[in-house]
C-alpha cells in the first residue's frame, strides 16, 4: 500500500469512521486516494470552520477519532478556531493537511498559500494539538503515524498530520499501533484506596461527570460505579448530555447561581465532590454561589488524580474507573435522587414564543416521538438546551465558539445515522448555517430550530447600550428552499408546535423552523445566569 492508504487504514484501525474535508491543489493527490480507496467515506463541506466542527462532533458522539482533511495554508489556517475548540474541549480530532513537496519547497520562490515561512503552519498547529508530524520520510512514516494517533487517543486532544503532496503515493509499510500505556499497579491501587476512603467518609458525596467520561467511552461504567457507591450524579454546563442514555442516578446540571437551586445546593454543600473527567473552567464553576473548595475535591483529569494537595500522575481515567469497579463489585446501593424536572405541556396558543417555550415544545416532541441527539451553537440556544430533558448533546460549552451548531449537527447525522435536532441563534446561523446546503447530497435531514431574536442577544444582555448588537431581520425561512430544505417562520406557540409536528413527519430534507423571539426575551436559564453573574460581580 502507499503512504496515504496506510494512513487511512491506521485511522480506521484507531476508530475513525468518516472524513470531512475541503481539498485544494496541495491536497488533491491525497483526496484522490481517499475517494478511490474508499477506506473511509469522505464528506465535503463548504467552509473549513464547518469541516472542523463536523469532524469534532463526529469524534464526540462516537467517542473516537474525528478526521478533518484540508489543503495547506488557506484551508488549514481557516480551520484554526474549530481545532482550538476541539483542543480546549478535549476532542480527539485528527487534522490532515496537504503540504508542499520537496522540490517546490527548495525552489527559492515563495509558494501560494504560504504565510510567513513554509513551516509556519506546522508551528501554528503546535499550539492547538498535542502531537504533530510531517510525513516527509516513508521509512519513518509508519512509526510516526502510530505515535501521533496514539497521542490523539491517549490525551483526547487534536493532532496535526501534514502530507507533502509528493509523498502521498510512495510505498509505505504497515502502521503497527503503539502498545497501550502501562499503568503502575501500585500507584493505581493507592490512589483508588484513597478515593474510596474519602467518598466513604463524606456525609454528602457527589459525582460530577465531565467530558472525559465520554471521550474515553466510560459512560456506562461510570453509571454503574455511581449506583454501586450510592453517589448522586450531576454534570457541568459543558458536560450536559452525558449519561443521558445510561441508568444513572442523574440529578441534573450544575450551573451555580444560574442552575436549578436543588442541584446547586447538592454540589456546593458537598464534602466529597468527585470531579471525574471534568474541566475546571469558568463556564463550569465561575458562577458558583459559594466558592467550591477545590482542596476538598477529588479531581481525575488529563491522566492524573489530584486529591487535596497531592497528585497521582500517569493514571488514565479508564484505569481509575475500571479499578474502582473491581474494588466495588456491587450490588447497587438502594438510594433515590430527585432529578431536576423539565418544562412540558406547551400551550398551543397565540402567545409569542420565549426560548423556554422552545425547550417545552422540544420536551413534548421527544416525549411523543422519542429522544433525538442534539447539536447546539453558542448563544441563548445553549442555555435553553439546559431546559431540555436529558439527551445526547454536542455543544461548545467551554470554548464557547459560535458557528458550531449546524455543522456539528451534520457531523452527528453522518456519524450516527440518527436525525439530529440543531439549536442555533440567528447570529451563529449567519456564520455556518449555509452548510445545510450540503444535506441534499448526503441525505441528511436535521430539524433546525433557529432562535431569531434579530440580535447578538447574549452580548446585548451585558451591554444594552450598544446598538451594534442589532442584526436586523434576515429571511432565513425563505432561504431554506434554495438550500434544498423546507423553511417556516413561526411567531406563536401554536405555530411552533404545528411546525415541529410537520418537521418530524417530513424526512429526507432538512426542516428549518425560524422562531421569532421578541427582543430582549431570554431563556429562564440565561436570565438566571445573567442575574447571577451581575450579582457575583457586584460583590467583588
Ligand atoms: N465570534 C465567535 C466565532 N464566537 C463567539 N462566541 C463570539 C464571536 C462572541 C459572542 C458570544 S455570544 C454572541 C457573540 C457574538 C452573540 C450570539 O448571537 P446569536 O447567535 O444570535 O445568539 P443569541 O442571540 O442567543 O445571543 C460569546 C459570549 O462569546
Ligand atoms: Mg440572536
Amino acid at each position: 500500500m502507499n503512504l496515504t492508504e496506510q494512513l487511512l487504514t491506521a485511522l480506521k484501525k484507531h476508530g475513525a469512521r468518516q472524513i470531512f474535508g475541503i481539498p485544494g491543489d496541495f491536497a488533491l493527490p491525497y483526496f484522490r486516494i481517499i475517494e478511490e480507496s474508499q477506506i473511509l467515506p469522505l464528506y465535503t463541506m463548504s467552509h473549513e470552520p464547518g469541516v472542523g466542527f463536523a469532524a469534532d462532533a463526529s469524534a464526540r458522539i462516537n467517542g473516537s477519532l474525528g478526521v478533518a482533511a484540508v489543503t495547506y495554508g488557506a484551508g488549514a489556517l481557516n480551520m484554526i478556531n474549530s481545532v482550538a475548540a476541539a483542543f480546549a474541549e478535549k476532542s480527539p480530532l485528527v487534522v490532515l493537511s496537504g503540504g508542499p513537496g520537496k522540490n517546490e519547497s527548495r525552489s527559492g520562490l515563495l509558494l501560494h498559500h504560504q504565510a510567513k515561512t513554509l513551516d509556519s503552519q506546522f508551528q501554528i498547529f503546535k499550539e492547538i494539538t498535542c502531537d504533530q508530524v510531517r510525513l516527509d520520510d516513508a521509512e519513518r512514516a509508519p512509526a510516526d503515524i502510530a505515535r501521533v494517533l496514539a497521542s490523539c487517543l491517549r490525551h483526547s486532544e487534536p493532532v496535526y498530520i501534514e502530507i507533502p503532496r509528493d509523498m502521498v503515493a510512495v510505498p509505505c509499510a504497515d502502521v503497527v499501533p503503539e502498545a497501550a500505556f502501562k499503568v503502575d499497579p501500585d500507584a493505581l491501587g493507592a490512589c483508588v484506596d484513597e478515593i474510596l476512603e474519602r467518598l466513604q467518609q463524606a456525609k454528602s458525596p457527589v459525582l460530577m461527570a465531565g467530558v472525559e467520561v465520554r471521550r474515553y467511552g466510560l459512560e456506562d461504567k461510570v453509571a454503574t460505579l455511581s449506583r454501586r457507591l450510592g453517589l448522586p450524579v450531576v454534570t457541568s454546563f459543558m458536560g450536559r448530555g452525558l449519561l443521558a442514555d445510561q441508568d444513572a442516578p442523574l440529578v441534573g446540571t450544575y450551573m451555580g447561581v444560574a442552575g436549578f437551586p436543588e442541584v446547586t445546593q447538592l454540589v456546593e454543600s458537598s464534602d466529597g465532590l468527585f470531579l471525574l473527567g471534568e474541566i475546571i473552567c469558568d463556564t463550569n464553576f465561575a458562577v458558583s454561589e459559594t466558592k467550591i473548595d477545590m482542596r476538598k475535591t477529588i479531581q481525575a483529569l488529563n491522566g492524573q488524580v489530584n486529591i487535596g494537595y497531592h497528585t497521582y500522575a500517569n493514571l488514565p481515567l479508564a484505569a481509575v474507573v475500571n479499578h474502582m469497579l473491581a474494588r466495588v463489585p456491587g450490588p447497587d446501593k438502594t438510594f433515590s435522587v430527585t432529578p431536576q424536572n423539565f418544562p412540558t405541556g406547551l400551550a398551543e396558543d397565540d402567545q409569542s414564543i420565549t426560548p423556554t417555550d422552545i425547550a417545552t415544545a422540544v420536551n413534548d416532541l421527544m416525549a411523543r416521538h422519542g429522544k433525538m441527539p442534539m447539536a447546539s451553537d453558542m448563544g441563548d440556544c445553549l442555555f435553553t438546551a439546559m431546559e431540555i430533558s436529558h439527551t445526547a448533546l454536542v455543544a461548545p460549552g467551554y470554548y464557547a465558539t459560535m458557528g458550531f451548531g449546524v455543522p456539528a449537527g451534520l457531523g452527528l447525522q453522518a456519524a450516527t445515522g440518527e436525525r439530529p435536532l440543531i439549536l442555533v441563534g440567528d447570529g451563529a446561523f449567519q456564520m455556518t448555517g449555509w452548510e445545510l446546503g450540503n444535506c441534499k447530497r448526503y441525505g441528511w435531514d436535521p430539524i433546525v430550530l433557529l432562535f431569531n431574536n434579530a440580535s447578538w442577544e447574549m452580548l446585548r444582555t451585558f451591554q444594552p447600550e450598544s446598538h451594534f448588537n442589532d442584526l436586523g431581520h434576515w429571511g432565513f425561512a425563505e432561504m431554506a428552499a434554495g438550500l434544498g430544505g423546507d423553511g417556516v417562520r413561526v411567531g406563536t406557540r401554536g405555530e411552533l408546535k404545528r411546525a415541529l409536528d410537520k418537521a418530524v413527519a417530513t424526512r429526507g430534507k432538512f426542516q428549518l423552523i425560524e422562531v421569532t423571539i421578541p427582543s430582549g426575551v431570554l431563556s429562564t436559564t440565561l436570565a438566571r445566569f445573567v442575574a447571577g453573574v451581575k450579582r457575583l460581580n457586584a460583590v467583588k
